[in-house]
């Protein structure tokens, strides 16, 4: 064995976990961009576009915030009507109570309609997943009664 190729099998195990770690980290991510709900509740929007709808709005000054901090809907099927005024990517994402729903991200001058059926009353987050937005401030409450 030459002295090269024994240096690079000592380095073997080193490759091995880091491998093995990067592929731990990426299916953390593909749970995620899966829309797996935590606790086996609502996991994802519906198209369906049902009759209570609760608008919700982006800083349209492209601050990483919605327009109210707090969102209120009855218990039931609720078609969220998100628009996005501003010049920012923003999607949309309803966390909490057994529901983690997500969006893709929807530029300038885009309103999607995004239905949840069989919220239950509770406690909610309405947040923008988009990196950095939700710690700039993009999350207000949703409380459902
Ligand atoms: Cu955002």
């Amino acid at each position: 064995m030459n002295r090269g190729l024994s240096r690079q099998l000592r380095f073997l195990p080193a490759a091995l976990i880091l491998i093995v770690l990067s592929a731990a980290i990426a299916a953390c991510g593909a749970t995620r961009g899966g829309r797996e709900a935590r606790g086996g509740g609502i996991a994802n929007f519906s198209t369906d576009v049902v009759e209570q709808k609760v608008e919700v709005v982006a800083a349209p000054t492209g601050e990483f915030k919605w327009t109210q901090p707090e969102y209120r809907a009855n218990a039931g099927d609720v078609t969220f009507v998100v628009s996005n005024p501003s010049f920012v990517n923003h999607n949309f994402s309803v966390q909490g109570s057994g529901v983690f729903a997500e969006s893709e991200e929807f530029g300038e001058n885009q309103t999607r309609n995004y239905t949840l059926k069989g919220l239950q009353p509770g406690e909610y987050r309405i947040v923008c997943t988009v990196p950095g937005h939700e710690e700039g401030g993009m999350v207000s409450k949703l409380i459902v009664t």
